[in-house]
């Protein structure tokens, strides 16, 4: 397999460097990206990019004479998913002019083609760019326009709805692979050898997930928390480690995955405690703990017996960077973790008090209770490039990361708040609005859906962009984890209580390989 699998990446650098037409040069590092694929050929894309990128202008204009909403969209959506924001500024305005040309209308409607990359290449924008939404907003109405036209290829017609029920840039890219080369497994529109790469390379990526989740749920046993004493916390460790792989699913993030994964074993176990098990005053001795890193001796039995593993393991991993590097993560850790226990805490008095707040006041705190902030925070003092100087130049959460956590927390509070309700618990984003506005659950679900994810996502891809240098897996959590959240949360509770669908999509994603 290794050894077809290196003569086949040979066979697609051919592909790659092969004379072809602009447009086709961008169709194929899109393909490249959406086979899951384009990480064994960075080099490569970088060069083909320059080198369109030192031409643009003559490209776009080209691209304008022939109306090709496709082509425009394309390169706009690559120049950003690809970080190059002078050039997707310039394309932005040549896309927002193709599409408001009133005589290109009629051809508009009956391009599917480019209404699909209009409509992914929106979801790029960043905030202010108004424009592009009502562009995205067109196109996807145009395609289920288009959708009920019963002559329509029913190829097609799988994927107009498989792009409206999520946009490319808000899915987890592992499985899109899977789904993008199921898709066009019997079709002969991807290059035969490329296509057998992605499905040797989606399978040998999978058997490195199944070992690491093999010696990682050997780890998780061997701590021993499924007791009595904390039996009503959640043991979900194939999930954790999904989240895990939504922050870095990456083969060389290896590092920072595994130790991602061991956090979050815990930080699920401490959150269950502040939200179930625990009174009050235990609660605020938990917390003053955590933050003087003791085990009290006044803490009830099943606090002290999480509280040892959980500062063993943040012990246990600042030790090892210490003995590898000389640096010091501990107090970077720490720190992130007392942040979550305060933010806990605060849910907490807010639930035992009664208290409704404001939806901007729950927000401000609860962009911190989602976890991100451990998880990012550990992902960045473990990037193979961490030196001391990155160390020293850590900045706990940047506007990039607060953007980045609101996601995963309103994509949450849309799957569990409901259970969370029944049980007991802190209000949520949802009910939080439905509070201030005293609106519905419905509205509120759609106001959160509809305008505050798309909000924030606008954020996020602006700050990103603008930051391109971010160290390893802190980098690429800050967009995987949002995308994991809405993974798990988009069919309910797929996190602590997994139905059929999620459950499919994670067999799919983990266990079973693509027939070659
Ligand atoms: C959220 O669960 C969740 F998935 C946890 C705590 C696992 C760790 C995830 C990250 C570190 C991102 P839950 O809905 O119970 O969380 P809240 O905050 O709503 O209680
Ligand atoms: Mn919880
Ligand atoms: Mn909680
Ligand atoms: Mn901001
Ligand atoms: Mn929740």
């Amino acid at each position: 397999m290794n050894v077809r699998r290196e003569w086949l990446k040979e066979q697609v650098k051919l592909l790659i460097t092969k004379k072809k037409s602009v447009i086709e040069q961008l169709e194929l590092i899109d393909t490249l990206g959406q086979l899951g694929v384009a990480y064994l050929f960075e080099l490569e894309i970088k060069d083909v990019l320059s080198s369109i990128s030192s031409s643009i202008e003559i490209i776009i204009s080209d691209m304008e004479e022939s109306v090709n909403l496709h082509g425009i969209a394309l390169l706009f959506r690559l120049f950003r998913e690809y970080g190059d924001l002078q050039n997707s500024q310039l394309s932005l305005e040549s896309l927002i002019r193709s599409i408001k040309s009133e005589s290109l209308k009629v051809n508009i409607e009956q391009d599917i083609k480019g209404l699909l990359s209009v409509y992914e290449a929106s979801y790029l924008a960043f905030g202010g760019e108004d424009e592009l939404d009502e562009a995205g907003e067109f196109a996807a109405k145009q395609l289920s326009e288009l959708r009920k036209n019963s002559s329509l290829d029913p190829k097609l017609g799988e994927q107009i709805d498989y792009a409206l029920e999520i946009p490319l840039h808000w899915r987890v890219p592992r499985l899109h692979a899977r789904w993008f080369i199921d898709f066009h497994s019997n079709q002969k529109k991807i290059d035969s050898n490329l296509l057998e790469l992605a499905k040797l390379d989606y399978n040998r990526i999978q058997s490195l997930y199944k070992k690491e989740l093999k010696e990682l749920s050997r780890w998780w046993k061997d701590l021993n928390l499924v007791c009595e004493e904390l039996g009503f916390a959640r043991n979900r460790p194939m999930e954790n480690y999904l989240w895990a792989l939504g922050c870095a699913y990456e083969p060389q993030f290896w590092r920072s995955r595994k130790e991602n994964f061991k956090i979050i074993c815990l930080i699920a176990i401490i959150d269950d405690i502040y939200d179930i098990f625990g009174t009050l005053d235990e609660l605020e001795l938990l917390t003053n703990a955590i933050e003087q890193w003791i085990i009290a001796p006044e803490l009830p039995e099943y606090m002290k017996i999480c509280l040892l593993a959980f500062f063993n393991t943040v012990n246990d991993i600042a030790n090892k960077i210490l003995l590898e590097k000389g640096l010091h993560i501990q107090l970077y850790l720490r720190q992130s973790c007392v942040d979550i226990c305060k933010a806990y805490l605060t849910e907490a008095r807010w639930y035992h008090g009664g208290h409704t707040p404001k939806l901007h006041e729950y927000l401000e705190n609860a962009w911190i209770s989602i976890g991100a902030n451990v998880v990012l925070t550990e992902a960045y003092c473990l990037s193979d490039d961490l030196t001391a100087e990155a160390l020293e130049n850590f900045k706990f959460y940047p506007d990039v990361l607060r953007h980045s956590s609101i996601l995963i927390r309103l994509y949450d509070d849309l799957g569990t708040s409901s259970a969370e309700m029944q049980r007991g618990d802190v209000p949520k984003s949802v009910q939080c609005y439905m509070n201030d506005k005293n609106v519905s659950e419905s509205d509120a679900r759609k106001y959160i859906k509809r305008f505050l994810i798309r909000k924030h996502w606008k954020a996020l891809n602006e700050r990103f962009a603008a930051n391109p240098n971010l160290l390893g897996s802190f980098k690429t959590g800050l967009l995987g984890l949002p995308r994991i959240s809405q993974f798990l949360y988009q069919f309910g509770d797929g996190y602590a209580d997994p139905n059929f669908e999620s459950q499919n999509r994670v067999i799919k994603f983990l266990i079973e390989p693509i027939p070659l």
